[in-house]
């Protein structure tokens, strides 16, 4: 969903601060979609997609229109949008206290979805039809668009169970109740005129379709009568071993990632042909921000067309340009070198409409004077990739087996580390203190030059010492300075690198009304100078007590930015590695002992197919073993994961060998601490104590019983004791009271289990 200055964001926080109504924010809804379909349209894509608009999550709308509401929403008297908000962030106000549902990273993107749930008891209905009304709202504009839904196989497979289900339940199961509701959709949308309709199925490019095939079946034969004609999109991955049944599928057109997978395009030209479908070239990248080649995807498309014929043959993006920011002409502060080198939103939407042209073998001198640019464009890329940094590359070729090992065996560095003079069941934090209104506002003056970098430095360095005495004050034990300097943890390293780039203002969403501006990796990376080791060692010089040094990990670094296309990803990470274990060896060197480097992506950059979990998972724990490896014996590492869901990867975890690592346990059953116990995981662990994620403040019997049910799971010599998350996004009164209830449970806990 295109925003260029995140107009949806602003009138969406607008609508909850009360400063616009209802009717004005779907207006600025409509401005929104309007410049859209009329840009699109513009820049000559014939098949512009309509109903993808969303004020919150694409997801959550979907849950809204088939009314997949749970129960604790309802019940409130509030409007249907207020409903939709509700499920989404939560509500408190006015006698309503409900928590936000759970959200999850849409396949393997730094974008969260609101997991839908369902149960036996799950009633759906068509509260509103997106896809007619937005169709007809583009072509009152004068747009004819091609509505896009996500199909029901992958609808209710990112769905979980809800707390009713009974156990064992599979959101699968639904699949004959939720059809109706799609045949009614899909029959309206018939009769409002729509020609074609993209029905998204992602989930055929992961290994869970194989066993859907008898699904996707009873779903499609359903459909296909009555609806307009179907391109059944996947992206993100390879269709693999599903391209044989989805192939086979009664719908008129089948969709393709290229982008990620051009390797799967025979097969599916082959598979098309035969079924006399549509085939749908996703060439231009809806996940990177680079120009896209057009002469290799003139050669691959042409091999498409002489098989299956123009007029069966479409060009697009790989994917929705939802991770993609809008248009290179809000920056100003590219050069023009960088600005040649990539393509946005609005730009990729001229790749398109000009590929399409090249393949239906257009003679327009427009056409081929854009082919005659992108040539030069690519050969000037590739000419500057070839000027590689050598200091770099030779350092990563001269990494050995020992760099990525520690000095010892955990249990020796256990010993060495008691030299931290932490007590048993040692409090600490993730890392970050509330960013308040002052901080970020100290920051745009300094970006505006309103103050000098002196001021900012005063500025940040009393925002430390507050964070460091209330630390002292309230009793906790390993401290941290509160990152008040940082804007987002991966954009500040990013910003201190060499081989990054920075937009002014290419964001894109996170969740919600959130947004991040990734980076963009375009050389070789290196550290100039330290980046961190100035406040962290003036954060120590104010205390005795311990500092633990923050840093981002390499893998999250390179999952958070954009990557370069020329180069792997492993040997990205690397690069990262390297450059943030000298900023390790530096924090050891100016005293901090302690230091936790987090790695909150690990997890999400899985690949989609298992058989590429093992490759991954190897250079991936390798690096960041070799960014923390460089230290001795006595310096404490730490590592945070925001999420819980560990299972298919303790090995990982365990071969991280961080002496300390922090989980997300929020969910009060144990259930993830058995696992832990069960895999024998050997090194300290913190699982949070509690919820970081809302502003209720935890009673100290709380922590004290969640301590309790910990120490049934975990040896008591290894349990550290701190919140689930970082404190960032919270107010600093709920933290106050939230930790002075931690440090009283610990200190409960130091004299019940001494
Ligand atoms: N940084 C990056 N990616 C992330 C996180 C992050 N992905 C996962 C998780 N954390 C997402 N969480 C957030 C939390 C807050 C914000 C964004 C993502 C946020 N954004 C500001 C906003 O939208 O107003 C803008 C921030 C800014 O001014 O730079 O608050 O931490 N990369
Ligand atoms: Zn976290």
């Amino acid at each position: 969903m295109l925003s260029a200055n995140r107009e949806v964001k602003k009138a969406v926080e607008a609508y909850w601060t009360d400063k616009i109504t209802a009717d004005e924010l779907t207006k600025a809804a409509s401005e929104v979609k309007k410049y859209n379909w009329t840009n699109l349209k513009a820049k000559g894509v014939d098949f512009i997609p309509s109903g993808d608009f969303t004020l919150y999550d694409h997801v959550l709308d979907h849950s809204a229109a088939f009314n997949v509401i749970p129960a604790r929403y309802t019940g409130f008297n509030l409007s249907p949008l207020d409903v939709y908000f509700a499920m989404g962030r939560g509500r408190q106000a006015g006698g309503v206290d409900v928590p936000a549902s759970e959200m999850k990273k849409w396949f393997d993107s730094n974008y969260h979805y609101v997991v839908p749930e369902l149960s036996e008891a799950t009633e759906f209905k068509l509260n509103f039809n997106k896809a007619v009304e937005e169709y007809n709202e583009a072509k009152a504009e004068g747009v004819i668009t091609r509505p896009v839904v996500l199909g029901p196989i992958s609808y209710l497979v990112l769905a979980k169970a809800d707390r009713n289900a009974s156990a064992g339940f599979k959101p699968i199961s639904l699949l004959e109740k939720i059809l109706p509701i799609y045949k009614q959709l899909l029959t309206e949308l018939k009769a409002s005129g729509a020609e074609w309709v993209q029905v998204d199925e992602p989930v055929l490019v992961m290994d869970v379709a194989a066993g859907l095939a008898k699904e996707y079946a009873t779903a499609y034969s359903a459909l296909a009568p009555l609806s307009p004609k179907i391109i059944l999109a996947t992206y993100y991955g390879r269709l693999d071993s599903n391209l044989e049944y989805a192939a086979k599928l009664p719908v008129a057109g089948l969709h393709i990632d290229l982008d990620r997978e051009p390797g799967q395009l025979d097969a599916t030209v082959t598979a098309a042909k035969a079924a006399g479908l549509v085939l749908s070239l996703g060439f231009v990248s809806g996940r990177n921000v680079w120009k896209n080649d057009f002469l290799t995807s003139v050669k691959l498309g042409q091999k498409a067309v002489s098989e299956l014929g123009q007029s069966q043959v479409i060009v697009a993006t790989s994917s929705s340009l939802l991770h993609i920011p809008v248009t290179l002409e809000s920056e100003k502060k590219l050069t023009a070198e960088q600005k040649d080198w990539f393509s946005f939103a609005l730009e990729k939407a001229s790749e398109v409409a000009t590929l399409a042209a090249i393949l239906s073998g257009s003679q327009d001198a427009r056409v081929s004077a854009s082919l005659e640019a992108n040539k030069k464009s690519i050969e000037a890329r590739r000419k500057f990739e070839a000027t590689s940094d050598d200091a770099v590359r030779k350092r990563v070729a001269a990494i050995t087996d020992a760099d990525i090992h520690r000095k010892s065996l955990f249990p020796k560095r256990m010993e060495a580390q008691r030299s931290l003079d932490l007590p048993k069941f040692p409090t600490t934090t993730i890392g970050s203190f509330p960013q308040t209104k002052e901080i970020r506002s100290a920051r745009l003056k300094l970006g505006k030059g309103e103050i000098t970098t002196e001021q900012y430095e005063e500025f940040i360095k009393k925002e430390i010492e507050l964070v460091v005495r209330f630390q002292e004050k309230v009793g906790l034990d390993l401290l941290v300075h509160g990152e008040p300097e940082r804007n987002d943890m991966v954009q500040y390293f990013g910003e201190q690198l060499n081989g990054f780039v920075f937009t002014q203002n290419a964001w894109v969403q996170s969740y919600g009304s959130r947004y991040v501006r990734p980076p963009i990796i375009v050389s070789d990376v290196s550290r100039t100078s330290p980046m961190t080791v100035k406040w962290s060692s003036y954060a120590q010089s104010l205390t005795k007590k311990p500092m633990k040094g923050m840093l981002t990990g390499p893998v999250t670094i390179l999952n958070w930015s954009f990557p370069r296309a020329d180069i792997s990803k492993e040997l990205q990470s690397r690069q990262l590695a390297l450059a943030l274990r000298d900023e390790v060896v530096d924090l050891e060197k100016a005293g901090i002992r302690a230091i936790q480097v987090d790695e909150p992506a690990i997890r999400e950059g899985l690949p989609l197919r298992r058989v590429d979990w093992d490759n991954y998972l190897r250079w991936a724990v390798d690096t960041f073993k070799l960014a923390t490896a460089g230290v001795t014996d006595a310096t404490q590492t730490h590592s945070h994961f925001c999420y819980s869901d560990f299972n298919d990867i303790f090995p990982s975890i365990q071969r991280l060998d961080a002496d300390v690592i922090s989980i997300e346990a929020s969910k009060s059953d144990m259930k993830l601490l058995a696992a832990f116990k069960e895999f024998g995981y050997s090194n300290e662990i913190g699982p949070g104590v509690y919820d970081i994620h809302s502003p209720r403040v935890p009673s100290v019997q709380e922590i004290k019983d969640r301590i309790a049910s910990m120490l049934g799971l975990i040896p008591d010599n290894m349990l550290f004791i701190n919140p689930d998350c970082g404190l960032k996004t919270r107010g600093w009164k709920e933290t106050e009271a939230a930790l002075a209830n931690v440090v009283a449970a610990a200190k409960w806990a130091r004299q019940t289990y001494a």
